[in-house]
């Protein structure tokens, strides 16, 4: 019996797939990479004031340009540690041509520092930064994500 040769459908399929994820290695942050022979130092921000800007990055897949949702410049956002206690500032600035918002899922918030667009914060304004202010109460791991239109996700922690 003959087996069944791959058809040029399905390589192509695999390609795309092997393709893909060698673009998100270029754009995901080195705590994102799975390598087995490299140390990955995780990109991480921590502090008081912390800085993120939401933009449109390009990159290439062979000889076709793309572009990508990053949060300084990566997908997903850079890791973000924050201690439970203190108060934390958080500039995020926002690059795209749409309102755009964070979700900081999970996190207790005064109102107005959170929510879709329109609810109960107004959204940030294209070339506009939003200054989120709050106290972190708690400790833990948790995620922040857009409430806008797309999707885009990264993940955080508090710590006592
Ligand atoms: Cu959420």
């Amino acid at each position: 019996m003959k087996s069944d040769p791959i058809s040029r459908r399905q390589l192509l399929k695999r390609a795309g797939a092997l393709g893909m994820l060698a673009v998100l290695e270029r754009l995901a942050p080195a705590y994102a990479w799975a390598s087995a022979t490299k140390t990955i130092e995780p990109a991480q921000l921590s502090g008081k004031v912390i800085d993120l800007t939401i933009a449109e990055t390009p990159f290439r897949i062979g000889n076709r340009t793309a572009t990508a949702q990053t949060i300084n410049g990566t997908v997903p956002g850079p890791l973000i540690r924050l201690r439970e206690g203190e108060e934390v500032t958080l500039n995020v600035t926002n690059r795209l041509k749409e309102i755009a918002s964070i979700h900081w899922h999970g996190i207790l918030l005064p109102a107005g520092m959170d929510g879709v667009p329109g609810v109960s914060f107004a959204g940030i304004r294209p070339g506009t930064t939003f200054t989120y202010r709050f106290p972190i109460r708690q400790h833990g791991t948790y995620w922040y994500h857009s409430h806008s239109a797309a999707c885009r996700s990264s993940a955080g922690s508090t710590r006592r």
